[in-house]
């Protein structure tokens, strides 16, 4: 998978000390540009309010039965769509739509009936928005129409090269799916640093997982196993790590509330803390003036924001917003990463970061390159 690092960091060094929350009050009234967030504003919330009926009006226009399971699969896609709206961004209707596909074509689906969903779901939509709204949705899903006939059948670029079976990733995902722990141990054990197993063992192994389940040869619950024993694997390999210096710089990692997928940031946790910084991590709560206390109460160097589904990305351009506008947080870097940003990664600067992208580690040396004194450094 092509990973790629690219911190803003001329403009957050322009806006230090600068007022960075100017709002909606500094622009004209109705200047385009700002008529037409608006609009794509609404339309999503619409689309987030509604999803739940709108993914069972999907399930139903596809002839599927509440046993076919498919409807969380469609509340996804449905927190896609409206995340593409309020972000011109239709690459995140055919990223979801092409995983789709290969989904279930894989499972022995008709991929024929995919190419209703998104005329299925402007009809079922159409009643709900009013037109500047729906015209908004209609471009996303024009886009999204062409790209679902004709998206490539394979999964290999969503994750990357397959696995070896005789690489270390390979191994310990055999033993991970047989339970074997002993194995697993074994495995890493290896001789690798920390780092290197995080990067070269356990990330790829959890890629393969993702790759295998899409294809349906692995069920949900093959994938729980594997993501709890990674999660002991991790907490197995801090225990190797040296702790970071009491006095060392402060980086802290959220995930908005909601957010299952607490891996990532462990991996990114890790990463930080091998450049010798301290780190603290929590799950946003919903209400953002407690989120904003918590993160005041810290006082960190450098804030983490990680963002793995599509329909959480409105979510974390709240809580980035909340801290641009808070006084004693405006002026910290803010980066954003997690895998749903290798595919489009313009959305990191959208979304009011200041960088960041696919890769843990690239992480923490570049947060280390920001906070550790040239002179500690030499
Ligand atoms: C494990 C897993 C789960 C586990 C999570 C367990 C856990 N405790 O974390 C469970 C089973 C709970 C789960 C649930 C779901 N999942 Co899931 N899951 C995965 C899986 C297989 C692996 C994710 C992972 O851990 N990867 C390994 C880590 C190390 O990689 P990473 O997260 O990308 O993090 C790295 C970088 O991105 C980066 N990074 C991370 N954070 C940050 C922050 C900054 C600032 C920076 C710079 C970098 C950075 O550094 C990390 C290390 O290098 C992926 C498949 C895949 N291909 O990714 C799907 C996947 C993420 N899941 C997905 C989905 C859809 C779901 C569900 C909605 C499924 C469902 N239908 O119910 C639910 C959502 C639950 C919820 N409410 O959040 C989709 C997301 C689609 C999308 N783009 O929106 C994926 C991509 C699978 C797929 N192909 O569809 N999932």
């Amino acid at each position: 998978m092509e990973r790629w690092l690219a911190i803003d960091l001329p403009n957050w060094q322009a806006r230090n000390g600068a007022q960075r929350c100017s709002g909606i009050k500094g622009r004209a009234p109705f200047h385009d540009a700002w008529v037409m967030d608006a609009i794509a504003r609404s339309a999503a919330d619409r689309l987030h309010q509604d999803t739940v009926e709108l993914a069972s009006i999907l399930a139903a226009g596809l002839g599927l039965s509440p046993r076919d399971q498919a409807e969380a699969d469609l509340r996804c896609l449905v927190g896609g769509v409206a995340a593409a709206v309020e972000f011109s961004c239709t690459g995140l209707v055919d990223r979801h739509l092409a995983w789709q596909k290969v989904r279930t074509r894989a499972l022995g689906g008709d991929v024929s009936r995919l190419e209703q969903l998104p005329q299925l779901l402007l009809q079922a939509a159409a009643g709900r928005l009013d037109p500047a709204q729906l015209g908004r949705l209609r471009e996303v899903l024009a886009g999204a129409a062409v790209f679902v006939r004709f998206s490539p059948d394979s999964s290999d670029t969503a994750n990357g090269p397959r696995l070896e079976a005789d690489s270390a990733a390979g191994r310990l995902l055999a033993a991970a799916l047989r339970g074997d722990r002993v194995m697993a141990q074994a495995v890493l054990d290896g001789g690798d640093s920390v780092v290197e197993c995080l990067e070269h063992t356990i990330e790829p192994m959890l890629r393969e997982v993702g790759r295998l389940w899409q294809e349906g040869l692995i069920n949900p619950a093959n994938e729980h196993l594997v993501s709890a024993f990674a999660n002991e694997a991790i907490v197995r390999l801090a225990t190797r790590m040296e702790a970071p210096a009491a006095d060392a710089p402060l980086v802290v990692l959220v995930r908005s509330h909601g957010d299952e997928h607490s891996l990532g940031q462990s991996f990114v946790e890790l990463y930080v803390q091998a450049e010798g910084l301290r780190t603290r991590r929590f799950v946003a709560p919903a209400d953002l003036g407690v989120a904003i206390a918590m993160l005041t109460a810290l006082q960190p160097r450098a804030l983490l924001v990680s963002c793995t589904t599509i329909g959480q990305m409105g979510r974390v351009k709240e809580l980035i917003q909340a801290v641009r506008c808070d006084r004693q947080l405006a002026t910290i870097p803010v980066l954003l990463g997690g895998a749903v940003f290798a595919e489009v990664p313009q959305l990191v600067t959208q979304l009011g970061a200041d960088g960041g992208g696919t890769s843990g580690r690239l992480t923490g040396q570049l947060l280390r390159q920001m906070l550790v004194p040239a002179a500690v450094l030499a």
